[in-house]
C-alpha cells in the first residue's frame, strides 16, 4: 500500500548543544522543545559529522559525509563542492512538494537555488544587535559585544521574525493543500547571545557554575586544543588566554537566554501547526548543526573533536513514531536524509552515506546503530559504543591520539590512549576507523 506523502517541518538550530531541559538540563527552560520531545522519540545520542555551520548543513542537506576533501569550513559550499547531487531540496520537490527555507538553512545564502522560496529577514550579517550600546560599536567600526539583553519583544530579533514567517507560511500551506517540506533556521543560540531581557530573568547569574573541567587536561593532545577564535573578535573577549570567571558566567547566562529564546520562538510555530489541524500529516525534526563548548576543557565555540562540540539535540515527531520516548541508539546528522524520506513516504536515493533511523524510531528500547564518524580538520572521530577514538594523521603517520570511555568518563578528562593497558584497544579502533575512512574513500 503507498501511503500518502507527508509534510516536513524541519526546525534547524544553530549552535545548540543538548542543553535543555529534556535531555536532564534542569536548569534550563525550554518548555516548548521538551513539548515536542513529548510527542515524539529523543536521540540521546545523536552526534554531527563536522562541527561547524556552513560544513555540516551541506553534508544533511546533501546526504553525503564531509571527508578530507570536501564540507570543512564554515563557509563550505553546495553549489561549488559538489554542484550535481541530489539535494534533500530538489529531491522534496521533484517528488511535488512545496520547498520552503526560512532564515538560516544554508549557511551561504542562496547557495542551492533550489527552494521555491529562500526568505530571509535581512540580507545582512547574522548578528544583529539591538541594543543602543552595541548599534554604536557597530558604527564606529568597532566590534559588539558578545551577548546583550534589552527589555524588547521578542519580533525585535530575526528568530522572532522567522516565526512569524513561518506561521503565515503554514496558514498559506494549508490553503494549498500541497505537501510541503519547510526548513525552518533558528539562529540562536549561535554568537552574539542576544536575547530578550525577560529570558536573562529566568536566570540568576550567582546560581551558574563553571564546569568542573574547565582547563585544559594534561592528557589531551595539543592538537586537539583550539584559540577559539569565533569568541575573541567580540568586545571584552581577551585575545589571548581564558576569560575572567565572572565574564565566563555572562557568556553561560547569555548561551542559556538565547536557548530560552529561541525556545519560544519554536513554540510559537509549533502551535500554529497543532491549531491548524497539521501536526498528524507534519513529520517534525528538531535539530543542531553541531555542539559547543561552554567553557569544558578551556575551550569555547565548535571546533574540536571532543563530545561536546560533536554531540547536537536530535528530536523527532510524526504519527506513526514511538511518543514521549528517548533512545540510546546513535544517530549522525548523515542519517538525516534518508530517515525524511522514509517517513514522508517518498523514495531514498541510492547515493547516501547515512542509514534511516525509523527503526530506532519505531522500537527505540533497542539500539539499531552504535557507531558514528566525525571529523575536524586532521583529526578523525571514530564513536563505537561507549568508546571515543580520535586520531590526527600527517604524512600517513598518527601524530596524536585520544581515547575516552563515556561509560566512566563522559566529560573526556582521562584520555586512555596515552596509557599502555589500552594499547590493544586503540589498535583496534584505529583499524576499525581506518577501514571506514578508506572505504568511504574507494566508494567516491
Ligand atoms: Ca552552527
Amino acid at each position: 500500500m503507498i501511503s500518502a506523502k507527508k509534510n516536513v517541518l524541519f526546525l534547524m538550530m544553530d549552535d545548540l548543544r543538548p542543553e535543555l531541559s529534556v535531555y536532564g538540563h534542569s536548569q534550563i527552560s525550554s518548555p516548548n522543545i521538551d513539548a515536542l520531545a513529548k510527542s515524539g522519540v529523543t536521540f540521546k545520542r545523536a552526534y554531527c559529522n563536522v562541527p561547524v555551520c556552513g560544513a555540516s548543513r551541506a553534508s544533511i542537506l546533501t546526504g553525503i559525509r564531509p571527508t578530507a576533501n570536501r564540507f570543512l569550513k564554515f563557509n563550505a559550499s553546495i553549489k561549488n563542492e559538489t554542484p550535481n547531487i541530489l539535494t534533500l531540496v530538489r529531491h522534496f520537490k521533484n517528488q511535488g512538494y512545496t520547498t520552503i527555507s526560512n532564515n538560516k538553512i544554508t549557511h551561504l545564502k542562496r547557495d542551492i537555488n533550489e527552494w521555491d522560496e529562500e526568505w530571509y529577514p535581512s540580507l545582512k550579517g547574522w548578528r544583529d544587535y539591538q541594543s543602543k550600546e552595541n548599534i554604536h560599536l557597530e558604527k564606529k567600526g568597532q566590534h559588539g559585544y558578545a551577548y546583550e539583553n534589552p527589555d524588547i519583544d521578542d519580533d525585535a530579533y530575526y528568530d522572532g521574525k522567522t516565526a512569524n514567517k513561518s506561521i503565515l507560511d503554514l496558514k498559506r500551506l494549508k490553503a494549498e493543500g500541497k505537501p510541503f517540506f519547510m526548513a525552518v533556521g533558528f539562529v540562536k543560540p549561535h554568537l552574539p547571545f542576544n536575547a530578550p531581557k525577560k529570558y536573562w530573568d529566568l536566570y540568576k547569574e550567582s546560581e551558574i557554575t563553571l564546569p568542573k573541567n574547565n582547563s585544559f587536561s594534561n592528557s589531551a593532545p595539543e592538537i586537539a586544543n583550539h584559540s577559539w577564535g569565533e569568541l575573541r573578535y567580540y568586545k571584552g573577549i581577551p585575545k589571548k588566554g581564558q576569560v575572567s570567571d565572572t565574564v565566563a558566567k555572562k557568556l553561560i547566562h547569555g548561551y542559556y537566554a538565547a536557548v530560552s529564546y529561541v525556545d519560544a520562538q519554536v513554540g510559537k510555530v509549533l502551535k500554529e501547526l497543532k491549531n491548524l489541524g497539521l501536526k498528524d500529516n507534519t513529520v517534525i525534526v528538531l535539530v543542531g548543526d553541531h555542539g559547543w563548548s561552554l567553557m569544558e576543557h578551556g575551550l569555547w565555540v565548535k571546533h574540536s573533536n571532543f563530545r561536546v562540540a560533536l554531540q547536537v539535540p536530535l528530536i523527532i515527531s510524526a504519527s506513526n513514531i514511538s511518543k514521549d520516548r528517548h533512545t540510546n541508539s546513535i544517530a549522525e546528522l548523515v542519517d538525516l536524509y534518508p530517515t525524511l524520506c522514509e517517513l514522508a513516504n517518498i523514495s531514498i536515493p541510492t547515493h547516501l552515506d547515512g542509514e534511516s533511523l525509523i527503526e530506532a524510531l519505531q522500537a527505540p528500547s533497542k539500539v539499531f546503530k552504535n557507531t558514528a564518524l566525525a571529523r575536524w580538520q586532521k583529526g578523525e572521530t571514530l564513536i563505537a559504543d561507549n568508546l571515543f577514538y580520535t586520531e590526527w594523521q600527517r604524512n600517513d603517520n598518527t601524530i596524536a591520539r585520544m581515547l575516552y570511555d563515556h561509560n566512566t568518563d563522559s566529560d573526556e578528562n582521562r584520555n586512555l590512549a596515552i596509557e599502555a593497558s589500552f594499547r590493544g584497544t586503540v589498535d583496534s579502533l584505529s583499524i576499525i576507523l581506518n577501514n571506514r575512512l578508506k572505504k568511504h574513500q574507494n566508494e567516491k
